[in-house]
This record gives C-alpha cells, sequence and structure tokens, in this order.
C-alpha cells in the first residue's frame, strides 16, 4: 500500500515555486481558507446535534445563540480572512453589499468571492453542502479600500478558486489555473492530505444532472437533449444515469471524477437560471476548465461574462467537454428553428 503524504500547506508552496516571482501571499491566503473550511467542517458533522444541543435561532446549552449553519459559515469565513493581510475586499453570497476590511487591519491586493455555505436546504437531512470560493487580484490601486469593480471581473481573471465539500469525507478540491488537486481531511490529526492528485475530468459524461421537476418550463432544445441522452438505441452507447442531489458543489464533485454535465438552465420561470455567477458558476467554471472540461451559458463561455452587480444569475451548462459541446448544439439548434417560426 503506497501512502501520499502531501498536505495542502505542502502541496501549495510546492505549487509557488512554479511562480517565479511569487510572494506567497496567495498562499498564506489559501492556507487561511484551508483553516476555515476546517472549522465549518466541525460545525457541519455537528449539525445533527442541533436539536439536542439547542435549535437554530434559540439559545444552546450554553446560553449562546445557536447560529444557521450558513450564517456561521459567512462569519466564520469573514472572521479568518479579514485580517490575514492579504485582501483588499470580500463579497458574500449571503450578504448584498461587498464586505470591507476592517481599517485596522492590513490591506492587500486580492479579492475573496465565497458562498460559504451552498445547498443548504439539504443540512437537515444530512446530505452533502459545500462551500465555494474564487480568488481575483485587485485593479483598484493598492493600498486603498477595495471597491465593488476588484468584484465585478470577468471569470478568466480569476487566480484561484476552490470548494469544500462536507460529504461522507471533507474534500478541498482547489485550482490555481493549471491542474485540479483534491485533499481529503483527515479527522484523526486535522489535516487536508492529497487524494486527488492531478483531477481531469472525463471528456465522455456518463450521468446527467439537472432537476427534472422543471421539465415543462424547459426551451425545446433542452427537452429535445435530455431525451437525447436518455435514449440507448440510436446510439452505441448506454443512456446517461440520472443524479440530482440537489447541492451543486456535490453534483459538480462527483462529475468531475466520473464523468458528467451538470445544467442549471435558463426556463420560462426564470430566464437567468437560479445559480449566482460570482460565488457559484464562475469559480465552478474556472475549476472544470482547468480539468478540461466545459461551462457555458448555453451560448458562450461562462469565464467571459461580463458581470454587472454581484448577485447576478446566470444559467449553466457544466462538466465534460463532449457533453457541453453536444448541449449547446441543441440549444442553437432549437433557438435558429425559433428564428426560422417567428418569421413565417
Ligand atoms: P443555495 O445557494 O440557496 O443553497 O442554492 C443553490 C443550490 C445549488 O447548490 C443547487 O444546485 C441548486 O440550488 C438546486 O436548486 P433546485 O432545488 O431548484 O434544483
Ligand atoms: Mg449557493
Amino acid at each position: 500500500m503506497s501512502i501520499n503524504f502531501m498536505t495542502l500547506p505542502r502541496h501549495i508552496l510546492e505549487q509557488e515555486k512554479k511562480y517565479p516571482g511569487a510572494t506567497g501571499e496567495l498562499s498564506a491566503l489559501l492556507h487561511d481558507l484551508a483553516l476555515a473550511a476546517k472549522v465549518i467542517s466541525l460545525e457541519v458533522n455537528k449539525a445533527g446535534l442541533v436539536d439536542i444541543l439547542g435549535f437554530t435561532g434559540d439559545n444552546n446549552v450554553h446560553g449562546e445563540q445557536v447560529k444557521k449553519l450558513d450564517i456561521y459559515a459567512h462569519d466564520m469565513l469573514i472572521r479568518a480572512m479579514d485580517h490575514g493581510g492579504h485582501l483588499c475586499v470580500m463579497a458574500s453570497e449571503e450578504e448584498e453589499n461587498i464586505i470591507h476590511i476592517p481599517q485596522k487591519h492590513k490591506i492587500g491586493k486580492y479579492v475573496l468571492l465565497f458562498d460559504p455555505l451552498d445547498g443548504s436546504s439539504n443540512i437537515d437531512a444530512n446530505v452533502s453542502i459545500g462551500t465555494i470560493f474564487s480568488i481575483y487580484r485587485r485593479i483598484s490601486p493598492d493600498g486603498t479600500p477595495g471597491t465593488l469593480e476588484d468584484c465585478l471581473q470577468k471569470g478568466v481573471e480569476q487566480v484561484a478558486a476552490g470548494y469544500i465539500v462536507y460529504g461522507s469525507s471533507t474534500i478541498l478540491v482547489y485550482t490555481t489555473g493549471e491542474g485540479v488537486f483534491g485533499f481529503t481531511l483527515d479527522p484523526a490529526f486535522g489535516e487536508f492530505l492529497l487524494s486527488h492528485d492531478n483531477i481531469r475530468i472525463p471528456e465522455k459524461a456518463r450521468i446527467y444532472s439537472i432537476n427534472e421537476g422543471n421539465y415543462k418550463y424547459w426551451r425545446t432544445g433542452l427537452k429535445k437533449y435530455i431525451k437525447y441522452i436518455q435514449a440507448a438505441d440510436d446510439r452505441d452507447e448506454k443512456p446517461y444515469s440520472a443524479r440530482y442531489i440537489g447541492s451543486m458543489v456535490a453534483d459538480i464533485h462527483r462529475n468531475l471524477l466520473y464523468g458528467g454535465i451538470f445544467i442549471y438552465p435558463a426556463d420560462k420561470r426564470n430566464p437567468n437560471g437560479k445559480l449566482r455567477l460570482m460565488y457559484e458558476c464562475n469559480p465552478m467554471a474556472f475549476i472544470v476548465e482547468a480539468a478540461g472540461g466545459k461551462a457555458i451559458d448555453g451560448k458562450n463561455r461562462i469565464l467571459e461574462i461580463q458581470p454587472k452587480e454581484l448577485h447576478q444569475r446566470v444559467p449553466i451548462y457544466i462538466g465534460s467537454a463532449e457533453a457541453v459541446d453536444m448541449v449547446k448544439k441543441f440549444l442553437i439548434e432549437d433557438e435558429i428553428e425559433e428564428a426560422v417560426h417567428s418569421k413565417n
């Protein structure tokens, strides 16, 4: 049996050596994030005990207010990240406006965006949830407080992105654009150990992940695509398997490893889909592309969308390259057909 004893801190340092002139700031930032992830993981694992120790919103046995887990994760990330001296501004899915670095702390050159606990409707059922993060270099002048414009950069400008999935074990996956690496948290000594070296998403998908309950609101092109991947007879391949957890992090993590496509489309009720460009789609697109996959909004690359507002939503089709190309073909054909119909 071979034991790969590469810890996350060591890996981050080794990665940094590949960039001549690196100051170590990004590495330090990633360390701080990993620490926050460990603390959130501990709290997530205690979630079932909340009913015993005190309901959320109530006081627990120690007389302390028990926070909802997503708010706990949001607060924890801010507490872990605001004083490291590496950030100039933050933004969270849980807060309407940008989050400034308190004046008493050093202002750094990076920008951090995060979804503290994605899929939080799954918490009470003990289903996997996750934290997603995205890091940019600031565009405003050094030394000044970060701005909204620092946060509203295109996804291609990310310098790093990652997620932590709190599942049967806690796994942190990150990329700085070259290679995607996964680390499993060893609960015994509290360290993330390299468990998934250089993750490459299989080019062919075997799985599709979409909330099929919304079928009647979909556009025809999407309906046809889903029928196509379900059909076994007209191709030599087996039909895709349907797998949908309803936690983007867990759904995409599984598809990254096994090959698959995750879709949260625009539909008749939600013309921009549901998921957020800055906190969910951009970081996931950065990771999946670095693993050899693709991510589009139906037509264009997610990473090239110019964001207009912090909490903007965007449709997403993300996963194995061949599958994303195929769904795009179906969507475009449908659009052409509709255009022809409306002319006649
Ligand atoms: P949240 O940010 O409120 O947790 O919602 C995001 C989640 C994603 O993790 C998941 O992919 C999606 O919502 C599921 O939505 P639906 O229940 O409409 O299928
Ligand atoms: Mg979310």
